[in-house]
């Protein structure tokens, strides 16, 4: 009986030690046997990683970033995550006939020599539950997952939709065209 509860706070106790700690402290056993590998998946790289606040509390925000491979095999990317929210999906959107809308994609297909742009009225990240301590001016984490398991983290600068305003206005324009 004691065991079995020992056992559970230690499952408990790996989340909570994660928080605000580097992924290497938080998990010593497996940085152990990986200690020569980089930390990202080897040749992948996110750059001018970017979060643009919601128009109001409760709305998504949005993604934008670039992934380029530099060697290796191709992989796709199979989730995104950003710290401070609760759910993010990556959407593409698409214009037929001068009219935009948007709709989730499952996978991103990356390849070697190939640049992948997270940009307004393309590829983005929709971020759900935006937390109210993602400030305007500071700097998050954006994690991307990769078919094949690894992960790709890098900084993200966070900016309010002030400067923006012609990329918010479209993402409220596919929110109206769901209505
Ligand atoms: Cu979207």
């Amino acid at each position: 009986m004691r065991k079995l509860v020992l056992a559970g706070l230690s499952v408990l106790a790996l989340p909570l030690a994660s928080c605000g700690q580097s992924a290497d402290e938080a998990a010593p056993t497996l940085a152990a046997t990986i200690d020569s590998a980089p930390q990202n998946a080897p040749g992948i790289n996110v750059t001018d990683a970017m979060i643009r606040l919601p128009a109001a509390p409760g709305r998504p925000g949005v993604a934008y970033f670039t992934v380029t491979q530099g060697g290796g095999e191709p992989h796709a990317i199979a989730a995104a995550y950003v710290e401070g929210v609760g759910r993010a999906e990556m959407h593409e959107t698409v214009t037929e006939n001068g009219v935009s809308r948007m709709q989730p994609v499952k996978a991103v297909p990356i390849e070697s020599g190939k640049t992948v742009q997270f940009k307004a009225g393309g590829l983005h990240v929709m971020l759900f539950e935006v937390a109210d301590t993602l400030k305007a001016g500071a700097t998050t984490e954006i994690t991307l997952t990769l078919d094949n398991g690894d992960k790709i983290s890098a900084p993200a600068k966070i900016e309010s939709i002030g400067g923006g305003m012609s990329e918010e206005m479209d993402h409220s324009g596919h929110d109206m065209s769901e209505m």
